[in-house]
């Protein structure tokens, strides 16, 4: 075929020339297949937005703000309203069982948010286990055609810097801010060979956070179903893994090795002091009352 139709190139933009030496000595920016772990430092973001500013993309953002979680709402969506793919079209699900308490938060341009009434659950870590089940129908029912990425977050964070088109890729995950840098044997995986998280001491990647999923649609869709299937499994057999659906992400990742990797900048805590390699943190899980907020023990 003569006259390729398909090549646009953008526009020209002047930025710095290429590296040729690791620009973060000090901290590891690629795992061992070859999938970026995302620093401060590792990348031009004038280049990144040049690339996907022409794409016209969407991003989905869903957050679950159950029982007393809709407190936290108010900063996380004026905060990522300053730090999170400005510039870029955002559409915010937010799935609540109390729809009048969701604060008023005005937008930026291009940016929407859409409430989704959801059951009252009395168990905190039935709340969290669902999100799959409910990430899973509002991708099959809503999303096909209304956006190209989508990143699945804790409603109990708060944004501190920028988040932008750095952390787009096929399928992203964060590297937990507690267990970056601590040994395999350490990781809070599911040790039990009865449940479908199970991960044997001598394997595991990395500890991935379960606050932080993202990706292109279909490859998230592929992962949460996989998710809600193997914890239906482990329903039917009275099992309930370590760290509810973040044990079974961790199998996931483990054998579905994310494209990208985002660095605990991405998920930090609010209670751990910063170490030299944290030059910024760009999120952060706030303090919270564990006894106060949930509702059961
Ligand atoms: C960890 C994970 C979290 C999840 C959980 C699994 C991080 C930093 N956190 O956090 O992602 O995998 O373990 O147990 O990786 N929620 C409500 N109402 C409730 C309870 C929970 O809306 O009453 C929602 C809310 O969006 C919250 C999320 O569920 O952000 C996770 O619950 P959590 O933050 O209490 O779990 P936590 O802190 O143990």
């Amino acid at each position: 075929k003569h006259g390729n139709t398909d090549l646009i190139f953008p526009p020209r933009i002047a930025c710095a020339q290429p590296s040729v030496s690791n620009s973060r000595p000090d901290v590891s920016t690629m795992t061992p297949w070859l999938a970026p772990i995302v620093w401060e430092g590792t990348y031009d973001l004038t280049v990144i937005d040049n690339i996907y500013k022409q794409q016209n993309i969407t991003v989905a953002v869903t957050v679950f703000a159950l029982g007393k979680y809709v407190r936290f709402l108010k900063d996380f969506l004026e905060s990522a309203e300053q730090h999170f793919m400005v510039g870029y079209r955002v559409h915010y699900y937010l799935f609540t069982d109390r729809p009048d308490e969701v604060p008023t938060v005005t937008l930026g341009e291009g940016r929407q948010l859409t409430v989704i009434k959801t059951a009252t659950s009395n168990r905190w870590q039935e709340i969290s286990l669902r999100r799959m089940e409910m990430i899973e129908k509002l991708i099959e029912k809503e999303l096909t055609d209304e956006a190209d990425y989508i990143f699945c977050l804790d409603v109990d964070s708060k944004f501190y810097a920028h988040w932008g088109a750095e952390s787009l890729g096929d399928l992203v995950g964060a590297l937990h801010a507690w267990y970056f840098g601590t040994s395999r044997e350490q990781f809070t995986y599911e040790r039990r060979p009865e449940s479908q998280a199970f991960i044997p001491l001598q394997e595991g990647d990395y500890y991935y956070g379960g606050a932080v999923i993202g990706g292109r649609l279909e490859k998230v869709h592929k992962l949460v179903k996989t998710c809600r299937m193997q914890l239906d499994v482990d329903r039917a057999n009275h099992i309930e893994a370590a760290w509810q659906e973040e044990s079974h992400l961790n199998k996931y990742f483990l054998y579905n090795k994310p494209s990208k990797v985002l660095s605990p900048e991405y998920l930090w805590d609010d209670k751990k002091g910063k170490p030299s390699y944290m030059k910024v943190v760009r999120s952060s899980q706030v303090l919270k009352n564990n006894a106060e907020v949930r509702p059961n023990p």
